[in-house]
């Protein structure tokens, strides 16, 4: 009868996700009775009163519980206002998120000092042209210097991101004057992004800050410490050290998944384990070691982030993006997957167990009980490496359950870094502007959107990032993707150039003649970076306005679901990007805190937030902010 009941429940495979491979998956698991987080997702119930931020537990005289329909009603045992408790709540979140983007961009730095002093032996800088250019932007004198001398020059300079207790963070150098004079106005200039987390958690501890607007100074500047700090910082090193991407093209989704080759997955965030694995699956002798077990090769593939990362920089094939990484693991193809760190679910665990594939953590933050643990170590990489491969090519050798690849699979450009927009739409001078800044004025480009951010199985996988890109090309705006949208976007063709007739006669024409698909890649989510270097360089190539706020531009991250995404989303709307976010958002509409969000940020001078769930309706209010900056601009024409 129970089971009766939740099968009667069982919502149709389509309706969970649109990309084809998933449903395939999903359904081969519902036959094979493993459950995987697409229908996880369906069948939790989530809290109406937590979905509106309407409780708190910073305390034990709580948890106290306000009611989200009469939001002013009741307060908190301390007297805590909803206005206070919400404040706290996106606070802790936005706090959360800048965490995990600094501990990864520390991490890289470290990368970086051990390449300098010599430690790291595996690993070197690749591109000393933009290890020139970014040392030279901070205000670093590169002239008669060394490379190394160079780096770690930029290095201590960086340094300060994590570390620094006053003066104000070395990348928001590169912000437009106008935006870091309304930063420093308000007093919500970041300086060091431990001392911002640091001081976010202490504000919002029982009996501390309980003042909204007060409260949203700190979490503006502890965004603000994500995307010109730790964000930055790892996008910008990471080229650094591993090359600057240029346009390359790459495959995605389940079909790159090899049959007869040693499958082996990479899915997490930060690069340097990736990279490790690219390099040890190059040698002859595990080549050889699989060929002996009866494989003709060994397939490396990304998922995620880092896949996302990898694919821009070294074209390597990307299977698919966050909704789809427990139902990969169903193809039974899966020898190993590797994962590092952030957006790992732990029920990736007990699917790789019931498909006898290797789950294997490398990093030692992020362990997950039921997993082996094989540590990544810089100074060492091969340590892991090639214990990984051993594991993934005995694991093939015994392969015994049957296996089902879905055989699709889309070919798409990706690896758009800022240098290469800007070369490809700014390079040669044309006018008085830029000719993107020329383009946008002519309207030919009528705004630029950046489309971002996770998948979340309280939605139909992919299906809104689709439909809300496929609008706004059709509408002449330009898309800039990263992270699981840019995937769920290449599975459906979209990042092609033959993709241009699907935008409007103005797009279109742009793409044909530079021969750009309409929609780019910039790759992982730390590369949201390569977005707010974009704009600011729109702004300084003049005639859209002395701010990042004056630009006809908007933000989307139609599927999110993590902190990360709230700390992103809150540090494009600091630095001045209308940010829409789709799936839900918690606050509750009628209270101050929602009303400084979504309205009064922007009358500061600050981008806003914006919130719906269709992607008509969303594309809708992008293109409404676009015109609108358009009209202020005096280039509605
Ligand atoms: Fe995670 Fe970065 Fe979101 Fe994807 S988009 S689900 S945060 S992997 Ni970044
Ligand atoms: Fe309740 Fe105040 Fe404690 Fe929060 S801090 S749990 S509102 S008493």
């Amino acid at each position: 009868m129970g089971k009766e009941n939740s099968e009667k429940k069982m919502v149709s495979v389509e309706d969970r996700t649109m990309c084809e491979a998933t449903q395939q998956m999903l359904t081969k698991a519902r036959r094979d009775g493993v459950k995987l987080d697409l229908d996880r997702g369906y069948e939790m119930k989530p809290c109406p009163i937590g979905a509106e931020s309407a409780c708190c537990k910073h305390c034990y005289m709580g948890p106290c519980r306000l009611n989200p329909r009469d939001p002013y009603k009741k307060v908190g045992v301390c007297g805590a206002t909803i206005d206070t408790i919400m404040a706290r709540n996106f606070g802790r979140n936005v706090a959360a998120g800048s965490a995990s983007h600094n501990d990864h961009g520390r991490h890289i730095l470290e990368l970086f000092r051990g390449i300098i002093d010599g430690k790291v032996k595996d690993f070197t800088i690749e591109d000393t042209l933009k290890l020139e250019r970014v040392a030279k932007s901070l205000g670093i004198d590169v002239e008669g210097k060394e490379v190394l001398e160079v780096a770690k020059e930029l290095c201590d300079e960086l340094e300060k991101t994590f570390s620094n207790v006053d003066g104000e963070m070395p990348f928001t150098k590169l912000a437009p004057e106008a935006t870091r004079e309304l930063w420093r106005k308000d007093g919500v200039m970041p300086r060091g992004a431990m001392l911002e987390i640091m001081e976010m958690m202490s504000r919002t501890h029982i009996g501390c800050d309980q003042d909204y607007d007060n409260l949203m100074k700190q979490i503006t500047r502890t965004a603000l410490a994500d995307g010109w700090g730790g964000s930055m910082v790892a996008t910008e090193l990471s080229d650094i050290m591993f090359g600057t991407p240029s346009p390359t093209l790459a495959d995605v989704n389940m079909g790159v998944l090899k049959e007869d080759h040693v499958n082996i997955i990479v899915h997490g965030h930060e690069p340097a384990m990736f990279e490790g694995m690219l390099a040890a699956v190059n040698d002859s002798f595990f080549i050889e070691e699989a060929k002996a077990k009866g494989a003709k090769g060994i397939n490396l593939v990304g998922m995620c982030c880092s896949g996302a990362e990898m694919m821009s920089r070294h074209g390597v094939p990307h299977a698919g993006n966050f909704g789809s990484t427990e139902a990969i693991i169903v193809t039974g193809a899966v020898d190993a997957m590797v994962v590092d760190i952030q957006c790992i679910k732990q029920g990736l665990a007990e699917v790789a167990k019931c498909y006898d594939t290797h789950l294997i953590t490398t990093n030692p933050r992020a362990k997950i009980e039921g997993a082996t643990h094989v540590e990544f170590d810089e100074i060492d990489p091969r340590k892991c490496t090639d214990e990984i491969l051993s594991k993934a090519i005995a694991r093939y050798g015994t392969r015994s359950m049957p296996i089902e690849i879905p055989k699709k699979i889309q070919a798409g450009v990706h690896g758009f870094s800022h240098e290469y927009i800007e070369y490809m739409l700014g390079g040669t001078f044309r006018g008085s502007y830029s000719p993107l800044n020329d383009n946008i004025i002519n309207g030919r480009i009528r705004g630029v959107a950046g489309v971002v951010g996770c998948t979340n199985p309280k939605v139909k996988q992919d299906s809104v990032h689709v439909a809300l890109v496929k609008e706004l090309i059709r509408n002449d705006v330009l898309v800039l993707q990263t992270g699981c949208s840019q995937i769920a976007l290449a599975k459906a063709g979209l990042l092609v150039p033959e993709a241009a007739p699907l935008a409007g006669p103005g797009l279109a024409e742009v793409c044909e003649t530079v021969g750009m698909p309409p929609v780019l890649g910039l790759g992982s989510c730390v590369d949201n970076t390569r977005i707010l270097i974009a704009a600011s360089a729109m702004v300084k190539a003049g005639g859209l306005g002395n701010s990042i706020a004056d630009l006809p531009v908007a933000g989307c991250a139609p599927e999110w679901m993590s902190e990360k995404a709230l700390a992103i989303g809150h540090y494009f709307v600091a630095s001045g990007v209308y940010t829409v976010f789709g799936v839900g958002f918690p606050t509750i509409k009628e209270t101050k805190f929602h009303d400084l969000m979504f309205n009064g940020l922007e009358k500061k001078g600050y981008g806003k937030w914006g919130m719906a769930s269709d992607p008509i309706e969303i594309a809708r209010m992008m293109i409404a902010h676009i015109d609108k900056k358009r009209k202020q601009l005096g280039i509605d024409k």
